[in-house]
């Protein structure tokens, strides 16, 4: 077995970080959307739920076509969020609070109304200002026809027409986030120098966004039939626009950008990926720290398959010499209450007016279990806000307040992201819950029944999802057992999974089987619902201790 911890220690290898989708998580001035303020305000439940960083989603000036990942201004803050003073605040109250923190940077594209987009359309074909952007000639007469069948990711085209000309120009989301050229010198600079204006503000590093999407074929050649339907992740190796080599050169070049601030500072690819095995290639040495593994979001509650899915994630990242990074869900997939709810959890999506119907009980039941499987891996994890209080999808949200692109772009064939993006409760008995002020709106409606799911009400209650979070947190940080490292399976029941993280700390998850007994002389640290008759019963998980 490859030895993981062979090279690039560091903290992030077994960090956990929360992920902040800032529009949705406290809106401290009452304008519905919540801010860098609220932020503030809450950085001591972050600490006291005991994540070691925080990634924010973008904080940066945008109209919203995407939820803030079409960004005007990479140097700014969005006004609806606050101002550049109170981000670098903000950054010095988290290292405060012993949080480090990361945030989002949108290399692919940039918002239509980014001055570089505007001076592009105001140029000629040809000019040094179009040349930052993806612009073509289209095909047949005229050029009436788009320049191939390239397919946006939110649904239709990828191409949008210049008004008047035969030109257009490429967008592999919305029509307003446009693909910058990464063939072009200025652009590349111009992200280095991004890069360099945040950590020089203090940033401990990055998320980058569609991290496999910079570089596309030079010969711009057609998909063919199998282009990828709306939000679903490409199955193609050697694709002519999704993780193509070209992007490694990029990320090597910032690694050196971010080495020589020292500091630890880190780089998270967003990349969804055909297999663990390209996915462990954004971080072979020299290149990424970290790279989202979606694998454990789109699997099954399923033993075989969880069993085959972290195996193989192991492996992949084992043979790089990297560590694994697991994530259960975030602002662009269903929460896996919900998915988890679904007799046929098929993963992530999709997410059409034809659902099936949920058990948020089991769903929940199961989620507990799932935090304490994905907290006993070896390597790091991120919690979206709001799983650590058993959120669910918000499902019926009504057609008039869904912002998401995709609902839009698909003719409502995909409700869209939205559902996973309702803001979050925090205390009180009505809306908006303690996000905003009393008698704000937040932006969009949050389902009555949430006042049972408050961070208050859960805060009070030992048993609660959010107090089993707490305690993994705390048990994590104090055993040694669960610091990067290995893990070996051990023999369970069909249906189970069990390993070991050392010889004195194991995690049983009974996936589906019948309620089994734990091995011998181990004690329960901690368990996602109660034993029964000394039996760990279905969708349960336990943190086991035995003598060494
Ligand atoms: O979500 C996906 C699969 O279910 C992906 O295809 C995803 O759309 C893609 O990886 C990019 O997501 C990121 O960039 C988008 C933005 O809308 C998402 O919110 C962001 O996470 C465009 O910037």
């Amino acid at each position: 077995m490859p030895d993981r911890t062979a090279q690039q220690p560091g903290w992030w290898r077994d960090a956990v970080i929360y992920q902040i989708y800032i529009r949705s998580f406290a809106d401290a001035d009452g304008n519905g959307v919540g801010d860098i303020a609220g932020i503030r305000s809450r950085l001591g439940y972050l600490r006291e739920l005991g994540v070691d960083a925080i990634w924010i989603t973008p904080w940066y000036p945008s109209p919203m076509a995407d939820g803030g990942y079409d960004v005007v201004d990479y140097r700014a803050i969005a006004p609806e969020f606050g101002t550049l003073a109170e981000a670098e605040e903000l950054i010095a109250d988290a290292h405060r609070h012993g949080l480090r923190m990361l945030i989002d940077l949108v290399p692919n594209h940039t918002s239509d109304r980014h001055r570089w987009f505007q001076e592009a359309l105001a140029s000629p074909p040809g000019s040094p200002q179009r040349a930052r952007y993806v612009f073509r000639t289209g095909t047949g007469p005229g050029g009436d026809t788009e320049p191939n069948d390239w397919r946006s990711t939110f649904g239709g085209s990828a191409w949008t027409r210049v008004p008047g000309e035969d030109q257009w120009y490429l967008h592999l989301f919305a029509p307003e986030q446009p693909d910058l050229n990464w063939e072009n010198p200025e652009v590349r600079d111009e992200f280095v120098d991004v890069i360099r204006f945040w950590l020089d503000r203090g940033v401990d590093g990055f998320r980058i966004d569609v991290a496999n999407a910079l570089v596309k074929d030079p010969m711009f050649p057609d998909v063919g039939p199998e282009a990828p339907d709306v939000l679903e992740p490409p199955e193609r190796v050697d694709h002519p626009h999704w993780d193509r080599e070209g992007v490694h050169e990029i990320y090597k070049s910032w690694r050196h950008v971010i080495e020589a601030y020292g500091g630890d500072r880190v780089f998270v690819a967003e990349a969804w990926v055909p297999t663990p095995y390209r996915l462990a290639r954004y971080v072979r040495p020299g290149e990424l720290h970290s790279a989202f593994n979606f694998d454990l979001l789109r699997c099954p509650w399923d033993a075989d398959r969880l069993r085959a899915t972290i195996d193989e994630n192991l492996d992949a990242m084992g043979e790089v010499g990297a560590s694994p990074t697991w994530v259960l869900s975030n602002h662009d997939v269903t929460r896996h209450v919900t998915r988890y709810g679904r007799s046929l959890t098929s993963g992530h999506g999709p997410r059409t007016e034809r659902l099936e119907p949920v058990d948020l009980e089991l769903g929940l039941r199961r989620a507990r279990a799932g935090a304490l499987l994905m907290l006993a891996l070896p390597g790091g994890a991120y919690i979206y806000q709001g799983e650590e209080l058993g959120l669910w999808e918000v499902e019926d949200l009504p057609d008039d307040v869904l912002q998401d692109p995709t609902f839009i772009r698909s003719d409502g064939r995909i409700r869209g992201r939205d559902g996973c993006r309702v803001p979050m409760p925090w205390s009180g008995d009505a809306p908006p819950f303690g996000f905003g002020p009393d008698g704000s709106q937040p932006w969009l409606p949050q389902p009555l029944a949430w006042k049972a799911l408050t961070a208050q009400v859960l805060r009070e209650d030992p048993g609660s999802i959010l107090e089993l979070y707490r305690s993994a947190l705390r048990i994590r940080r104090e055993l040694p057992a669960f610091r990067d490292g290995d893990l070996a399976w051990l023999d369970g029941p069909p249906g189970a999974l069990l390993f070991e993280r050392d010889a004195t700390v194991l995690c049983a998850v009974n996936v589906t089987a019948a309620p089994f007994r734990l091995p011998e002389q181990s004690e329960v640290l901690l368990a996602s619902a109660p034993l029964v008759d000394g039996l760990l019963p279905p969708g349960t998980a336990a943190w086991l201790r035995r003598a060494a």
